[in-house]
C-alpha cells in the first residue's frame, strides 16, 4: 500500500470466503470493502487540506495526530489508527495454517506465558476485557518480553512504544452477523484462522 497520503485500500490477499466457517463472507466483505475503505476515504479526506501532513505514514498519523491543529487531532486519530488496526487485522489472518506458533516464537510464548493454552486463556481474557469497542493484542516491548494490550476505539498500541505482533479486532462489526453478541464465540473462532506464519515474521523479521 502507498506508504503516505493518498492512501489506498490494500485488497485482502485471500478471498472474502477464505476464513468461513470461523468468520464469514459477507462480515470479510463489509469489514474490508466498507468499514476499512471508510477510514481510508476520511483519512484523506482530511489531509487533502493539510500538505505538510501527506508525506506521513499511518503510524506516525496515529503517533502524532495530538500536536496537529486541535480541531482535526481526533479525526485524524481515529482515522489512521482505523486504517493501520484494520490493515494489520486483515494481515494476521489465514485459514488452514498452522494452528499454534513454532520455532523461536513458540519457545518464548512457552517460556513467558507458561504454555500455549495458558497464553490462549490470557489472551482470550483480554479480548473478552475490552469495554465496547477495541482490539487486543500481542506485543513486543521495549525489554524484548512479550505481552498482551488491549486498547479501545481506534487507539493504536504504537502510543506503548511496542510492537505489533498480533492482534483481534472486537469491535462488534467483525462478528455480529455470524456470531450476534457472543464475542466468546468469536474469539474461540479467530483462534482457528491465526496466521501464525506471519506473526513469527512479525516477532523475528
Ligand atoms: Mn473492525
Amino acid at each position: 500500500m502507498n506508504e503516505h497520503y493518498p492512501f489506498v485500500n490494500p485488497p485482502l490477499s485471500y478471498p472474502y470466503d477464505a476464513m468461513e466457517p470461523y468468520i464469514d463472507t459477507k462480515t470479510m466483505e463489509l469489514h474490508h470493502d466498507r468499514y476499512l475503505q471508510a477510514y481510508i476515504d476520511n483519512l484523506n479526506q482530511l489531509l487533502k487540506e493539510y500538505p505538510e501532513y501527506q508525506n506521513l505514514s499511518l503510524e506516525q498519523l496515529a503517533l502524532y495526530a495530538e500536536c496537529m491543529p486541535p480541531h482535526i487531532q481526533t479525526s485524524v486519530r481515529n482515522n489512521a489508527g482505523g486504517a493501520y488496526n484494520h490493515i494489520f487485522y486483515f494481515s494476521v489472518l489465514k485459514n488452514s495454517g498452522a494452528a499454534c506458533p513454532s520455532g523461536l516464537l513458540a519457545s518464548v510464548i512457552d517460556w513467558q506465558f507458561n504454555s500455549f493454552d495458558n497464553f490462549k486463556k490470557l489472551f482470550t481474557d483480554a479480548a473478552l476485557s475490552v469495554f465496547g469497542s477495541g482490539y487486543a493484542w500481542l506485543v513486543l516491548d521495549a525489554e524484548n518480553k512479550l505481552s498482551i494490550r488491549t486498547t479501545a476505539n481506534q487507539d493504536t498500541p504504537l502510543f506503548f512504544n511496542v510492537q505489533p505482533l498480533l492482534v483481534i479486532d472486537v469491535w462488534e462489526h467483525a462478528y455480529f452477523l455470524k456470531h450476534y453478541n457472543m464475542r466468546a464465540d468469536y474469539v474461540k473462532d479467530w483462534f482457528s484462522v491465526i496466521n501464525w506464519e506471519q506473526v513469527e515474521k512479525n516477532y523475528a523479521p
